[in-house]
């Protein structure tokens, strides 16, 4: 095992499997709001992307001794390995909580047991599968009854510190200066290589590879299509203009120490005017300015919970998007399950309304109306539907086990109208939810059918407004057939169940883990392009796939794309289409 980690590809993946994911107390707490699941630890257990040297140390003089070289090496292990699930300060998040009033009482050896074996509940059996030693496991079990290391605050003067504009809003093009159909672009995240591709979605040839943050997340768009924001998990943000001979990284700024979220300005008449990053650490939000990333105005999440309301000093933030309706950016808190609507008309008389949804918000989007954005409160197993044109909370959906829709797909159901569908990280059901209150209203934020897809470990399902198909990966289920297939289901005849395309036997790009992942349609709606999402090492590629006949149209392989994860379409993220 310890020879399986030092490789290369290993590494890769198991940047997302480590996770001391526990429920160390779920035995001890019986908290069943507190559901976790093992592909669900998979996911949220990746490595912090702080950088551990820079928390602090406290003593806890009640705890058992760690010497400094051990805190150190401790504190590296929960960095990478622990602090996705429970959290950088450990106040608990998708684990359990793991604070020294909780971890005193229970004591070194109780901690070893639950190290080293897990439980059914999701915590990784560390110790039994050997990617822990015993050594490891007793340091670890021994540290977790200290008080947690703080990382460092980041200021705006922070912010400022690293932000650079290479070419500034008057030296740049005036004009397209490029024959590139811009969109359909696709940005595409070569996630190990801290980069993006820029793929002609015609030519299906690479324009560009520009370098961006580390383990690079999302990529949005300006209203306008020019401007492509990428957001790395160190918080580091790339301006790239689209309108350039090569495009290029125009401004670039670190916002936090991790982040996951990016969005811009869109409603009429604030078009590329500001982008939006949320930080996982700091928990807080900044307002920039769109052409340039100068930061202006920097918020704080923390806060009470929704529920138990107590205080939450780490609540991240989760998916962003920018309102149609309003002025509003709409911003996911994760920790606290609240949906913040942030006014950017005047930003030093900032106007925030606090919508209540449920804990812990991760990912949405938008119904076909562009009215209301469908958000995942996944531990809670529920959907939070938000008006935007209201401000409100229109409603809370009780879905499957753990949804993750990524944006969703929205289609017309033959049966119920206008539906907005989730797949579940935690079981193989698809949510499908009504979403049309004025037309169909007694279906409206209401699951009018599960369909039953090819198991648990989805992250993302799409489909487009000319397309008749629904596609669902399952990219983080344990199953190598599944995860490496798509199902596709045909919506004018749900009944009939799924068909599966065999994405990563067609890439052939010989052995690895090889994760098909992310379904994105092509501007036009008649292609829809996949992830083979392998390990660093070994090849990966990207499937296009004809949406009409549900054959293999094209495999893009190049040295230059390693491990491809999200691809982002021009138009379809302009224009919010899925
Ligand atoms: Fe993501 C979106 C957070 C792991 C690929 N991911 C998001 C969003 C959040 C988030 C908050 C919504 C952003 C928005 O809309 O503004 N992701 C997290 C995590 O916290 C988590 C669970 C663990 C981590 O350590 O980061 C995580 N995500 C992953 C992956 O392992 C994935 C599969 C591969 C990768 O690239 O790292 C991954 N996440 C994505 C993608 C999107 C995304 C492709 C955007 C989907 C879309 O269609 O919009």
């Amino acid at each position: 095992m310890k020879a399986k980690i030092r490789t290369g590809a290993y590494l890769t993946l198991t940047a997302l499997s480590f996770s001391l994911a526990a429920n160390v107390f779920a035995e001890a707490t019986k908290d069943s709001s507190h559901p976790t699941n093992p592909a669900e630890m998979k996911y949220g257990g990746g490595a912090s992307a702080i950088d551990p040297n820079a928390a602090q140390t406290p003593a806890t003089p009640a705890a058992p001794p760690v010497t400094e070289d051990e805190f150190k090496k401790a504190k590296q292990i929960f960095f990478e390995r622990c602090a996705g699930c429970h959290g950088v300060l450990r106040k608990g998040a998708t684990g359990k909580p793991l604070t020294p009033d909780i971890t005193l009482p229970r004591g070194t050896d109780y901690l070893k047991t639950f190290i080293t074996y897990g439980s059914p509940l999701g915590m990784p059996n560390w110790g039994t599968s050997g990617q822990m030693t015993p050594e490891e496991v007793d340091l670890m079990a021994r540290y977790l009854q200290h008080e947690p290391p703080v990382p460092p605050e980041y200021s705006m003067a922070d912010m400022k510190a690293t932000w650079t504009v290479a070419i500034p809003p008057d030296k740049r093009p005036t004009k397209k200066m490029n024959d590139f159909n811009i969109d359909n672009i696709f940005s595409v995240t070569l996630r190990d290589a801290g980069q993006i591709a820029l793929i002609d979605g015609d030519s299906k040839k690479i324009l560009a590879i520009v370098k961006t943050g580390y383990a690079v997340h999302i990529s949005r768009l300006s209203a306008s299509g020019r401007y492509l924001y990428v957001i790395g998990r160190d918080a580091r943000i790339n301006l790239i203009d689209l309108w350039m001979e090569q495009p290029e990284s125009v401004a670039e700024i670190k916002v936090g120490l991790e982040a996951r979220s990016v969005e811009t300005s869109k409603y009429k008449g604030w078009e590329d005017t500001y982008a939006i990053a949320g930080t996982y650490w700091p928990p807080q939000f900044v307002i920039m300015k769109g052409e340039t990333l100068e930061p202006l105005k920097i918020v704080s999440t923390r806060g009470m919970t929704v529920d138990t309301q107590v205080y939450h000093p780490e609540p991240r933030v989760a998916a962003i998007v920018a309102s149609h309706e309003r002025p509003e950016f709409i911003v996911n808190v994760k920790e606290t399950g609240k949906v913040l609507l942030v006014n950017y008309e005047d930003l030093k008389n900032l106007k925030i309304s606090s919508i209540d949804a449920a804990p812990f918000l991760h990912d949405g989007g938008w119904d076909s109306t562009l009215r209301y954005f469908l958000t995942a409160a996944n531990q809670s197993n529920k959907i939070a539907v938000i008006d935007s044109k209201e401000g409100n909370l229109e409603a809370l959906v009780d879905v499957g086990k753990i949804p993750h829709p990524g944006r969703g797909a929205n289609f017309i159901d033959p049966k119920y109208g206008p539906v907005w569908a989730t797949s579940d990280l935690g079981d193989e059901g698809i949510s499908v939810v009504g979403t049309d209150p004025e037309k169909h209203s007694k279906n409206a934020w209401k699951v009018v059918r599960t369909l039953k897809g090819q198991g648990g470990g989805s992250l993302f399902i799409k489909t487009h407004p000319k397309s008749t198909n629904l596609y669902v990966d399952t990219a983080l289920n344990p199953d190598a057939a599944i995860s490496q297939s798509i199902a596709v289901f045909d919506i004018n005849n749900l009944e009939a169940g799924y068909k599966v395309l065999p994405i990563a036997e067609w890439a052939d790009v010989g052995g690895g883990p090889k994760r098909v992942v992310q379904p994105e349609f092509n501007k036009a709606g008649d292609e829809v392009w996949f992830s083979v999402w392998n390990g660093k090492e070994e090849k990966s590629a990207i499937v296009i796939v004809d949406d009409k006949t549900r054959t293999l149209k094209q495999v893009i392989k190049d040295d230059r794309i390693v491990t491809p994860t999200g691809k982002f379409n021009v138009y379809n993220t302009v224009h919010d289409v899925y």
